[in-house]
């Protein structure tokens, strides 16, 4: 009998210093990959909301689509987004990450750069409703883009190094226990010409904001 997820192949381990992340390059055939894109772009309600920088309001670099079991609500930036109810497609990519990455999951935060000016800034997914070592699973499509990953501290004492990797079109990267306690990420600004990335990270979260 085939296995329909052998096709991503063995994971790359990102060896990081007390916490567990790894990533598959080929998670998604590319075709089906670009299809999921076409659809996410035309069938998601994405918004753009204002957050406070500096003690002003400015539109976040990117588009964001909350997308979750019903009840369950997420808190960032200081505001409150109730879920979409789930899309079809997106649902069957879950149990595709489901199968893959051995977790559940109840919701995801998807977000469209529109081009290498849209970005995230540092940030760890450590807010109280994931639980205490919350397991995100992180799927790409599109442009590929530069992700990078900071510790809090360094384990022997010198600087702390940020670990970069390319999240690739089709790609899958599992953001395991210690990720999210133990470093922050981000997606950088680049002034490359590049075209539209989706990303969607899939959560489990334990209550509601
Ligand atoms: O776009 C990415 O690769 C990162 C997204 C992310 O960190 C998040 O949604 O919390
Ligand atoms: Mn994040």
């Amino acid at each position: 009998m085939m296995i329909p997820f052998d096709k991503a192949g063995r994971p790359i381990e990102l060896n990081l210093a007390l916490a567990e992340a790894r990533y598959w390059p080929h998670f998604l055939d590319r075709s089906n990959a670009w299809q999921l894109l076409e659809h996410l772009i035309a069938k998601v309600p994405y918004r753009q909301d204002k957050i406070m920088m500096f003690g002003r309001p400015v539109l976040q670099p990117r588009l964001v689509c909350w997308m979750a079991d019903s009840g369950f609500n997420l808190k960032y930036s200081g505001l409150i987004m109730e879920p979409t109810p789930w899309d079809p497609e997106v649902l069957v990519l879950k149990q595709q990450v489901e199968a893959l990455t051995n977790a559940t999951y109840n919701s995801v935060l998807i977000n469209y750069y529109r081009d290498g000016q849209d970005s995230m800034g540092w940030h760890a997914d450590n807010e109280k409703e994931l639980g205490l070592n919350p397991i995100i699973a992180s799927v790409s499509l599109g442009a590929s883009r530069k992700f990078c990953l900071k510790p809090n501290q360094s384990t022997d004492g010198s600087p702390t190094q940020t670990i970069s990797l390319l999240l690739e079109h089709g790609s899958l990267l599992l953001m395991g226990p210690g990720v999210q306690n133990q470093y922050k990420h981000q997606l950088p600004k680049t002034t490359k010409t590049l075209g539209t990335r989706i990303n969607l990270t899939f959560r489990k979260m334990l209550t509601s904001a």
